[in-house]
């Protein structure tokens, strides 16, 4: 797996030879006095990203009367009478770099909270040694403002990685647990170097097989992918059947109230922490898309998750239970049941109702993963519960790593919402920290994009999304812009015209996808069941509840409490009047809130149908000037790259162009308004 596609952002090319001359007297010598896994993967990630700087880095033991890198955590630094001072300001997984003088000698030191925050400064160093940055800004105290930073796999056993794109599964093939670990080492390396520190392996839709992974059958295996991760500090979670008693353990009933299925759960739990004593929990699909849940007994969520956590809690495991709730067997006659409400129902009556060891992971829209839609307003509303915030990075609707759609200005987007559940300034990303209501738990959660392509992500830069995520569930407030250029620089280098050309268009990305695609926050035009390529009526009249009402006259969805589903009451004031009043009600989400007529003025002043018509020949427009541009790099990254990009560029240009055909004649026969600037729409 040489090569630079499959080491990601972990080339180690050096981009600045002036800035690494800053650095250069410490590299010499690395000196770490604990002798861990966690640290001695540590060390040798330094050293391996030295030995492209330095001929001859050295590893010692001791401390040496030198200039040096002294990496360790803080009571290594108090044995060399180094006092940093740092015990209340260093959270377990943060750390420190600081140049400290000892003897007259400067000491580059890397100071951890924990063993964890050793290695996540580690990367903070090399991170910005080969991104360009000069030592005095590297200098810094970091802690993660997020606790909880997961990946969800969504692979199977068989091997298929639902919604993936990017290849098989990196962890099962033939209904068993790969017994090469090497790639998944290399993984656990990749995510260490944007500290996630956890990672669900199978997909929270638990089939036959998978369900057993909680058994004797597959529990040894499972504890071997653990080690992997321990060492990189991340913990292994599994996605569980909530009917696993009875599928596996030969009970009636999965009942959560029954004593019998209490004590299978229990004995289950010490099962596994005798295999995986750091186990971090079950993630749980329950009671939606057909998988089984406590509904079946008459129990609700609250029910279902506290039994669940109360068998993990001795071992201070926690239950990642999902909001994903709503009736998904709609007849599209009905128009009193509103999908974008379920999430809000189903949870909010139980807040309060939850064990401490309980998390509600609940998806950043009250729909799902579209390119453009409202934040959930559950993030302002339960002040009493964990809540995780979930993320796709797969791109099920969003292009499916064909197209470029570098994601991290809609997570942006959702972490920067004021929920108002506090007054002003109650951002959801403060909700999802814990910060805002004090919760015990927080974090953020994405549904990864990785499988057994080379270059891990299918779409080479779709990399960025998976780094981007990292980066964000860290520290929420770094900028799109700031962690696109880190990015490129550790991926591509440090070259000028690289970053002036893939930045640009790693931002404007999402833009050109949505303008192309669906319009006004509309979302679901697509083929139903792949969700890829467009098909305005899809999902129109199917039992999904993901309708857009268009007729001859109008479209959108009235959500309205005036004179639609009510969805606006459940937000918290002044949001709730933002989005019921339709002169504030932001255009891009329009027609997600309002059913409004073609001819109805955007703030733009354009109508809606010109504006439709407009983005579907611009988005397709700003594709192709994308893949232009691309093309102007070639030779100044590596063909290998550079040729696996054009590859799908070029589909995303044919796709786009069926995609603005197929909707803009749709919308053309439905009015029969011609386009203001008589471009072809076909009749
Ligand atoms: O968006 C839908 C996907 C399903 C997925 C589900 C979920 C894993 O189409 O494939 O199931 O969401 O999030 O549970």
């Amino acid at each position: 797996f040489a090569g630079s596609m499959y080491d990601c952002w972990l080339r180690y090319e050096i981009c600045d030879e002036k800035v690494l001359d800053e650095y250069k007297d410490y590299f010499k010598y690395i000196v770490v006095k604990k002798d861990n896994p966690i640290i001695n993967n540590a060390v040798d990630e330094l050293k391996k990203a030295l030995s492209k700087l330095v001929d001859d880095a050295k590893v010692l033991r001791h401390m040496i009367e030198s200039d040096c890198i002294f990496i360790g955590t803080l009571d290594d630094f108090e044995s060399e009478g180094l006092y940093v001072d740092l015990e209340d300001e260093l959270k377990s997984e943060g750390f420190a770099l600081k140049i400290l003088k000892r003897n007259g000698k400067n000491v580059l030191s890397i100071i951890g909270g924990s063993e964890k925050g050793v290695l996540y400064g580690v990367f903070h160093l090399i991170r910005s040694v080969f991104g360009g940055k000069n030592l005095e800004d590297t200098l810094c105290i970091e802690n993660p403002q997020n606790d909880f930073r997961i990946l969800n796999h969504w692979d199977n056993m068989d091997g298929n990685i639902e919604r993936g794109y990017a290849g098989k599964s990196i962890f099962f093939r033939d209904n068993r647990i790969v017994q090469d670990f090497s790639r998944i080492k290399d993984y656990a390396r990749l995510l260490a170097s944007i500290a996630v520190n956890g990672v669900v392996i199978n997909n929270v839709n638990v089939h036959q097989q998978e369900t057993k992974l909680i058994t004797d059958e597959f529990l040894p295996d499972v504890a071997k992918i653990a080690d992997v991760f321990r060492n990189y500090g991340i913990k292994t979670y599994l996605s569980i059947n909530f009917a696993s008693p009875v599928e596996i353990g030969g009970l009636s009933t999965a009942d959560p109230l029954d004593d019998g299925v209490k004590k299978w759960w229990k004995d289950a739990a010490s099962k596994i922490y005798s295999y995986i004593p750091d186990f971090g929990g079950f993630l749980v699909k329950a009671d939606s898309e057909f998988r089984p849940g406590p509904f079946t007994y008459g129990r609700n969520h609250a029910d279902g998750a506290n039994m669940l956590s109360e068998a993990l809690k001795p071992y201070g495991g926690i239950v990642i239970w999902r909001t994903f709730v709503y009736n998904c067997m709609v007849d599209w006659r009905d128009r009193s049941t509103d999908r974008a409400k379920a999430a809000y129902d189903n949870f909010k009556p139980l807040d309060g109702k939850f064990l401490d060891n309980v998390v509600l992971q609940v998806k950043n829209g009250p729909m799902d993963f579209q390119i453009r839609e409202p934040i959930t307003p559950l993030f302002g509303a339960m002040e009493k519960t964990n809540v995780f915030m979930e993320f796709q990075i797969t791109q099920e609707y969003t292009g499916q790593q064909k197209h470029l759609c570098y994601l991290v200005p809609l997570w942006k987007e959702a972490l920067d919402f004021d929920t108002f559940a506090k007054g002003e300034g109650s951002f959801v990303k403060k909700v999802v920290n814990g910060s805002l209501f004090g919760a015990r738990y927080g974090g953020i959660v994405a549904v990864a994009n990785v499988g057994d392509s080379e270059c891990w992500t299918g779409h080479p830069l779709a990399q960025s999304n998976l780094y981007g995520f990292g980066r964000l569930a860290w520290n929420p407030d770094l900028s799109s812009r700031e962690i696109a250029e880190e990015w490129v620089r550790l991926t591509f280098g440090c070259d000028k015209d690289v970053l002036d050309t893939v930045v640009p268009m790693l931002l404007e990305s999402r833009e050109i996808y949505e303008e192309y695609t669906s319009p006004l926050g509309i979302g679901w035009m697509v083929n139903p069941g792949h969700h890829y390529g467009p098909n305005v009526d899809g999902y129109e009249y199917s039992h999904w509840g993901t309708y857009h009402y268009a007729d001859f006259k109008g479209i959108g969805v009235d959500r309205t409490v005036a004179t639609g589903t009510g969805y606006t009451a459940q937000y918290k004031e002044p949001v709730a009047k933002m989005y019921e009043n339709i002169d504030t009600c932001p255009d891009e989400l329009l027609l997600f809130f309002h059913h409004v007529p073609y001819s109805h003025k955007l703030k733009s002043g354009k109508t809606v149908i010109q504006h439709i018509y407009d983005t579907h020949f611009e988005g397709v427009e700003r594709a192709e000037k994308m893949r232009d541009a691309w093309i102007t790099l070639k030779g100044k990254i590596s063909d290998e790259i550079y040729e696996a990009v054009l590859e799908r560029f070029d589909i995303q240009v044919v796709d786009a162009k069926e995609w603005r055909d197929v909707v803009n004649t749709y919308f053309y026969r439905k009015t029969g308004i011609k386009d203001e600037h008589g471009r072809k729409i076909y009749e």
